[in-house]
């Protein structure tokens, strides 16, 4: 992965006034031949408008504007295709709410020279969280626990939005197969894109509770979520069944 210019770096926001205009910032420092799209769905704080005002100036800057709050992972859905259309090498994503540390963003590119999806982990050796209280902690181990488990994804991290994605392997998603719109979304593309062969990489980091603002995560996200890890692995179930059904019939044949 050499061509920065040939990365998109993509924000979901929703009410993030608070922290997008330092962190945009800081991405284009560290970055700064890399563009950078924001996924905004009509936040009421003025978000949308700042980034407005961003375009205008900045030429390596755009925004998706969307009517309502849809969804996280629909938002990353939507960097994902804006980034198989803009016909770049690579899709970064992260939080857009100081979470997610900008300096860790070379040792990311780096790792990607031999690795289709990268994620900044908190779980792989070396990766820390700050400030979170234990019920968060708790939660998030859980949710990794089951991908991990139930979906056999080979990451420590499943549920960390901080990504670089290739877009040579996004374009082989079949989009219609992937349903979840919220932060399942972040567990169900990982798990597609084993079943599509990806090679995986963990890059340590460390975690910050938000700078500013308000969490969007509630208990039917986490509700959703579960529900989605179990559609998933059933469907795993299914897979596994068929392939030694017909490894079976080899066999016997
Ligand atoms: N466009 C869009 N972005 C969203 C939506 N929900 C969350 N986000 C963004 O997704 C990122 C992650 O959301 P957070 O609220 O930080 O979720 P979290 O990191 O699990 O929880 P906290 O850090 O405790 O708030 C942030 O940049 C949010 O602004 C949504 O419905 N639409
Ligand atoms: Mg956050």
């Amino acid at each position: 992965m050499a061509q920065t210019e040939s990365i998109l770096v993509a924000l979901a926001t929703y009410n993030e006034i608070d922290n997008l205009p330092s962190l945009v910032g800081e991405v284009h420092l560290r970055l700064p031949h890399a563009s950078v799209v924001v996924i905004d769905d009509n936040s009421p704080d003025g978000t949308g408008q700042w980034c407005e005002k961003k375009a205008a100036q900045a030429s390596w800057f755009s925004c998706i504007h969307r009517p309502r709050k849809m969804g996280l992972g629909s938002a990353l859905r939507d960097a994902m295709q804006l980034a198989i259309e803009r016909e770049v090498e690579a899709l970064i994503t992260l939080d857009a709410d100081w979470s997610h540390p900008p300096d860790v963003l070379p040792q990311i590119l780096d790792a990607a020279r031999h690795a289709d999806v990268v994620i900044g982990s908190r779980y792989c050796p070396g990766g820390k969280i700050e400030g979170w209280p234990l019920h968060r902690r708790m939660a998030s181990r859980a949710i990794n626990f089951a991908a991990n488990w139930l979906l056999g994804v080979p990451v420590q991290d499943c549920s960390s939005n901080y990504r670089l994605y290739t877009t040579s392997l996004l374009k082989r998603v079949k989009w219609d197969d992937i349903h979840a719109s919220g932060y399942a979304y972040l567990e169900e593309i990982l798990f597609r894109l084993d079943l599509l062969g990806a090679r995986f990489a963990e890059v340590p980091i460390l975690f910050s509770n938000r700078q500013a603002g308000e969490s969007k995560i509630n208990a039917a996200e986490i509700f959703g979520a579960a529900l989605v890890l179990f559609r998933l692995a059933i469907h795993r179930a299914s897979l596994i069944f068929r392939r030694e059904e017909a490894a079976d019939r080899n066999v016997r044949s």
